[in-house]
């Protein structure tokens, strides 16, 4: 917004607009311009936001499973009708090139309608007490009940996605939530709370607090009234976290350094775009970026050839123009701290393929080959559009080497043989494996999550209710 007057944006706390008394700028990571004044939270009002949702949280136990699943309903449905102005917000904070910010509104739509669903299906189950001696003339039940407020932490890269992941099923299972956003992607968060109360979310139901991280989340874990905090972020942060956390339920999403699995019979004129797709999407700032490609060795030089050409075809641009495949990493330290890592490879002798050296804000499509298992750009999650591709003997020698990560969130093969396939969904120590899929494949339905450094707990609606509600027995003596 050049010369225009810079707008200051407040908290929304207890269903109002709470003005700060700090705030920070919010720089557009494309231009560096500033985008607007964002509230840098004092813990005070962490502490508001909490009160507030634990006053609502006593209403908020009224709504029946059917009226919160109309607020969700009628939040997918506004959602859709604000669509453009979404996507618009999120690839202006987030240099998201805007045909992918459609999608990542598109995908949004589903995971309020996921929940509008698990809503009304908050089951528990019957158990037969007359399994063991003395059970005789019981009937046994269990219920699924809410546990209160919520605190949810989110990253940059899915400002709206990642943020439903976490508030739609709370709402579905009928708890309260306190969000602090991405400090790089606030405004969509905002613009979120704004549509939930126009869906007939109650006051106080989420509360959205902008600012610090390691000035808020301390405020979150330390309240006894917050009973769970759910995370998305980097592993050194998810570590801090559950050592705060207490006997606070907690659920991380963590980091990722996904691999590919190319295997002598997999079909290149299907792996070669999917693999790309996964590679650089939204400049690989993605949790399950694919970032390693192993390739057998006897088709290693067909898909190096296909993939490099292939990503010749990607549009490097500004977020907003219609055609941009990849733009800016998220700030200076990302650029720096990739840029950094890409120079240590070149020195251990990696070979570049394309990309390479950043322009402005922007690394464009990067590839490396003959890259030491070592090198940072392979063994830590780079976070950035670069992918190495490396050859292997074998699937066994590619599975081996996936699983040396300390990460295990996703990984995927490509394959014809069927058997090579289940060997290495068998083999490989992750918690999703993609068959003819890239890592970054993710529906709003299938249970999310890692091992390892990866994280703790599944998201994914249904599972992400499952986490967020405490399952009751009740026996009956007739
Ligand atoms: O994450 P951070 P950032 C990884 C990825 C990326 C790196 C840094 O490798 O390069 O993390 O990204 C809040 N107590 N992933 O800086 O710092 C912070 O305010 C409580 C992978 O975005 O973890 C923000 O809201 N909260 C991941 C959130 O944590 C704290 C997605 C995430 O910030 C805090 C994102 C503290 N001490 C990053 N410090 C994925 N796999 O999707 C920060 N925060």
């Amino acid at each position: 917004m050049n010369g225009a007057a810079v707008i200051r944006k407040a908290n929304f706390i207890g269903g109002r607009w709470k003005s700060s008394f700090f705030h920070y700028e919010l720089k557009n990571p494309y231009d560096l311009s500033t985008i607007a004044e964002i509230p840098l939270s004092t813990p005070e009002e962490m502490e508001e936001a909490i009160a507030e949702a634990e006053q609502a949280y006593a209403l908020v136990k009224t709504l029946s499973s059917h009226e919160r699943s109309s607020i969700l309903y009628r939040a997918a449905q506004l959602l859709e009708e604000r669509a453009e102005d979404f996507a618009r917000t999120i690839s202006l904070e987030a240099a998201k090139p805007i045909k992918t910010a459609r999608m990542e509104v598109t995908r949004s739509i589903q995971t309020f309608l996921f929940a509008a669903e698990e809503a009304k299906r908050m089951y528990g189950e019957s158990i037969p007490m007359d399994a063991a001696k003395g059970g005789e003339g019981k009937i046994a039940f269990t219920v699924r009940e809410p546990i209160g407020v919520i605190g949810a932490i989110t990253p940059f890269n899915f400002p709206l996605n990642l943020v439903a992941h976490k508030v739609a099923p709370a709402i579905a299972s009928g708890n309260t939530i306190v969000l602090k956003p991405a400090e790089q992607t606030p405004l969509t968060s905002f613009k979120l709370a704004e549509l939930l109360r126009d869906a007939g979310l109650p006051d106080g139901a989420l509360n959205v607090v902008a600012g610090d991280g390691p000035t808020l989340g301390p405020v979150l874990l330390a309240d006894e009234r917050v009973k769970k905090i759910s995370f998305t972020g980097s592993p050194e942060v998810g570590k801090l976290i559950r050592s705060q956390s207490g006997l606070k339920k907690i659920t991380l999403e963590l980091g990722s350094n996904s691999a590919l699995i190319i295997d002598e019979q997999a079909d290149l004129d299907k792996a070669v775009p999917k693999a790309l797709t996964g590679a650089f999407t939204y400049a690989g700032q993605v949790c399950i970026h694919t970032q390693r490609i192993y390739v057998h060795e006897a088709i290693y030089d067909a898909f190096v050839e296909r993939f490099v050409e292939a990503a010749k075809t990607l549009i490097v641009g500004a977020p907003s123009d219609e055609q941009t495949d990849v733009s800016a990493v998220v700030n200076q330290r990302s650029l720096q701290r990739i840029t950094a890592w890409l120079d240590e490879a070149r020195q251990s002798g990696a070979t570049f393929l394309a990309g390479g050296e950043a322009n402005g804000q922007v690394i464009p499509p990067t590839i490396l080959t003959d890259v030491n298992e070592s090198e940072k750009v392979v063994c830590q999650e780079v976070f950035g559009p670069v992918v190495i591709i490396n050859r292997v003997g074998s699937v066994e020698e590619a599975v081996r080497l996936t699983n040396q990560s300390r990460y295990g969130l996703n990984a995927g093969i490509f394959t014809t043989n069927l058997d090579a396939a289940f060997r290495a969904a068998q083999g490989l120590h992750v918690g999703q494996v993609m068959i003819n899929e890239i890592p970054t494949f993710r529906a709003d339905h299938m249970p999310y999550g890692g091992v390892k450094d990866s994280g703790i707990g599944k998201e994914g609606i249904r599972y992400a209710i499952s986490e967020m509600t405490e399952e009751k027995l009740i026996v009956i003596q007739l």
